[in-house]
């Protein structure tokens, strides 16, 4: 299984909107054919797995494992579990089920009654987490939510601006950008606030990595944002929600197919997401910069910290959010606060501290 996860990642470029997948076929105790979902249309992990054995006698005694449940349907392509079962395979382990509504078990229940031995939830986690856009888009109707921001050593996004005449701070480095505009590429919208499109002026492209724009996306209720802002020029597509309902917002989106949404601020926007529990993952960077006062960062209690990355003495945080009733192993995740460097002066004296 550890092996079709690998061979599904050769996907990621090629397979989204569909999942990822990876298939590996074994028998006499050695793989005996592999494959994966190279593009959305194409054939799927499992075609391509039974497609690359060169000794077909030995199908019919081999043990098919493929990272998600096979279909059971005609989409741009016919149903896996008749492949599987007209080439009399006769095991199947499976990594998790696909609960795309048109699959959802079917796949399982299919092999299942033409007699096939079906194992589901190997690495199962491993396996929901490398399609977790998809699984979102489909089991919860919204795209998966990621929030971006910036923050000051001291924990804020900007000063306090009344007009767009004062630039932005700049809180990231010239390299942490490209990371920005890197994520920017792997998202299919991205959306601001009204007061960040109009203060911020930001064009909202990926102009400094190769990739494509994502679709441009602001509130604006009262119809006050000037028609030259740069988020509405350019090539990139751009639509104005008349609405800040975070829901109605999330899905339109999936009305619209959109699987991955990056919410880049401001701080009332993040945090409406936030309190709304509509995010999945944050990516905060704090800068070593400290601003003393300006506008608060937006505050997350209980989250997990997947990932810490010191760049150009700038720390990227990647966090996720804690579901409700969800143990995760301290061994790779830290409980994370929004907050995690405090100003050197304000920071609080420990009790019974050494004076040395
Ligand atoms: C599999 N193996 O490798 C993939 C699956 O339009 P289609 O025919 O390509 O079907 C797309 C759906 O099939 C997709 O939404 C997901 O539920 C499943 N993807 N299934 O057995 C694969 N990529
Ligand atoms: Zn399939």
């Amino acid at each position: 299984m550890r092996r079709c996860l690998q061979l599904a990642r050769c996907g990621a470029a090629g397979a989204p909107p569909n999942p990822m997948v990876g298939a590996v076929l074994v028998a006499e105790g050695r793989i005996i054919g592999e494959g994966y979902h190279r593009q959305c249309g194409g054939p799927h992990a499992e075609v391509n797995a039974l497609a690359s054995v060169r000794e077909r006698d030995l199908i019919p005694r081999s043990t098919l494992y493929v990272s998600l449940e096979p279909c059971a349907h005609y989409g741009k392509t016919p149903p896996c579990a008749d492949l599987i079962i007209r080439e009399r395979i006769p095991r199947v382990v499976v990594g998790c089920r696909d609960t795309f509504a048109r699959v959802n078990g079917l796949g399982i229940r299919k092999m299942q009654e033409a007699g096939i031995e079906v194992v589901v939830g190997v690495l199962e986690q491993e396996c929901r987490w490398l399609n977790r856009r998809f699984f979102t888009f489909h089991g919860e109707g919204r795209p998966w939510v990621t929030l971006k921001w910036a923050q000051s050593r001291d924990g804020f996004i900007d000063r306090r601006r009344a007009d767009a005449s004062v630039p932005p701070e700049m809180l990231s480095s010239p390299f942490t950008q490209v990371l920005v505009h890197r994520l920017r590429a792997r998202s299919q919208a991205i959306l601001v606030g009204t007061r960040t499109a109009f203060l911020d002026n930001p064009s909202l492209t990926t102009r400094l990595w190769p990739g494509p724009n994502p679709l441009r996306l602001t509130i604006d209720r009262h119809g006050m944002l000037p028609a030259d802002l740069r988020m509405f020029g350019g090539d990139a597509p751009w639509h104005v929600y008349p609405t800040g309902d975070v829901d109605e917002i999330l899905s339109d989106l999936h009305r619209r197919g959109i699987q991955t949404l990056l919410v880049e601020g401001g701080a009332t926007l993040l945090q409406t997401f936030i309190d709304a529990g509509r995010w999945d993952e944050a990516r905060v960077e704090t800068s070593p910069v400290t601003l003393g006062t300006g506008v608060a960062a937006p505050q997350i209690e209980g989250a997990w910290m997947r990932s810490r990355q010191l760049i150009d003495g700038h720390t990227i945080d990647w966090v996720e959010r804690r579901r409700e009733g969800e143990v995760k192993s301290l061994y790779s995740f830290t409980p994370w606060r929004s907050t995690l460097l405090p100003p050197m002066e304000h920071a609080p004296q420990a009790d019974g501290a050494r004076s040395s």
